[in-house]
């Protein structure tokens, strides 16, 4: 097998993206639980996230949500980031909390309320260019309940217009990711529910345009992996939004739930040039800490993805082609389930330390005092935005 010395500078090439959402309060449609010490502004929300980046050196940046994160200055948000070692990444939009959008957004047929969508967008293009952000993640609440309820042809027309409107505003290092989502809030149908719409439609609007994946918004059973395989061959995987699922979108700890599926995902990822330096795929978080502490929630979600990753990095790639090409089907399953098998946390841990890191960042923050620090000091943290 790839020994771990093989695969540890390719360790360092890992960066993952931070959601602003993950650090303030949130919850389910029951009950959204308080937790002490949580930001009361954007700023405060960037300072947590730089506590993750500062333990683990995984998470380089943060993603914004407009308008939850919105400030009179983005460029006083984007020097705060940097002062803390961080920088502002991926600016995503919101057209699913404003009744004007009850029956879609850029899907919607009153030209009045679908330009109001776009011109969000717009908004959002021009906060991106304050603070350097190369992505606009675009996730649409738009569908419907019931069969009839509307024509889903036209919707699906005029959502290639809007975004069409919208691609045309992006600036030449900007690009556009489409997230797909197969139901909730619309049970009938979504507008954009699965990886071949968003395809579909990002195809149609040129090279600056991609498809989004987040891990927990397929049905159960579904391969995610082989969409992985399929969108990195087809060029069209922009990034992914991490996290775990039991039963919908619970949006827990990424790698909490099936961790060998978060290895699966690894394997496909590296096998299709989609992880280090040299790829454009953005890995991001989506997740919300709900009963958990939330720094931590988020140290021990990078973890997760970095365990994972140097598993998937350990596959004997020339081993597992000899063995496939010679049809030697338990052969070949054995090799990717000796990496998979391996315990990578002694040796990250001394990677970490060789690296000026804590060996063992979980502790090191509860050892910080940072925690007890925002709970003193910050007094009504402000809502995520989920579950109000
Ligand atoms: C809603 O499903 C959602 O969780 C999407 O995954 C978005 O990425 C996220 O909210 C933030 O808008
Ligand atoms: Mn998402
Ligand atoms: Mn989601």
């Amino acid at each position: 097998m790839t020994d771990f010395s093989d695969i540890a500078p390719r360790l360092a090439e890992q960066a993952i993206e931070l959601p602003s959402w993950a650090f303030g309060n949130s919850g389910t449609r029951f009950k959204v639980f308080a937790q002490p010490g949580v930001p009361r502004d954007p700023f405060e929300k960037i300072s947590d996230a730089a506590q993750v980046h500062k333990l683990t050196g995984l998470a380089p940046k943060v993603a914004l949500h407009i308008p939850w994160d919105k400030v009179d200055d983005f460029g006083a948000l984007a020097r705060h980031a940097a002062d803390e070692g961080v920088a502002l990444g991926t600016v995503n939009s919101n057209t699913f909390q404003d009744d004007d959008y009850k029956l879609g957004s850029v899907t919607h047929r009153d030209d009045r309320i679908r330009q109001k969508a776009i011109d969000h967008h717009f908004e959002c293009i021009d906060v991106m260019n304050e603070t350097g952000s190369r992505d606009l993640k675009i996730w649409l609440a738009d569908g419907t309940n019931y069969p009839g309820q509307d024509d889903v042809r036209g919707r699906q027309d005029r959502l290639a217009d809007s975004l069409r409107q919208i691609y045309d505003r992006l600036g030449d290092d900007q690009r556009l990711v489409l997230e797909y989502k197969f139901f909730e809030p619309a049970f009938y149908h979504t507008d954009v529910p699965d990886w071949g719409t968003s395809y579909a439609q990002v195809s149609a609007l040129g090279p600056k345009a991609m498809v989004c994946l987040d891990t927990g918004h397929h049905a159960p059973g579904t391969n995610i992996e082989f969409i992985v395989m399929q969108l990195l061959r087809l060029g069209k995987l922009g990034s992914f939004d991490f996290n775990s699922r039991f039963y919908a979108d619970d949006d827990l700890i990424v790698g909490a739930a099936d961790p060998f599926q978060l290895f699966r995902i690894l394997v496909e990822v590296i096998r299709g040039g989609g992880y280090g330096a040299d790829s454009d795929v953005a890995f991001m978080l989506d997740q919300c800490h709900n009963v958990e502490d939330k720094i931590p929630g988020q140290i021990r979600s990078v973890l997760n993805v970095q365990e994972m990753t140097a598993r998937a990095l350990l596959v004997d790639r020339a081993a597992l082609d000899t063995a496939q090409a010679a049809g030697d089907v338990l052969g070949a399953h054995g090799i990717l389930m000796d990496a998979f098998y391996t315990d990578v946390r002694p040796a990250l841990a001394e990677w970490r330390e060789s690296r000026g890191l804590p060996a063992d960042p979980m502790r090191a923050y509860a050892e910080s005092g940072y925690g007890a620090g925002i709970a003193a000091s910050r007094v009504g943290g402000e809502q995520a935005g989920w579950g109000a």
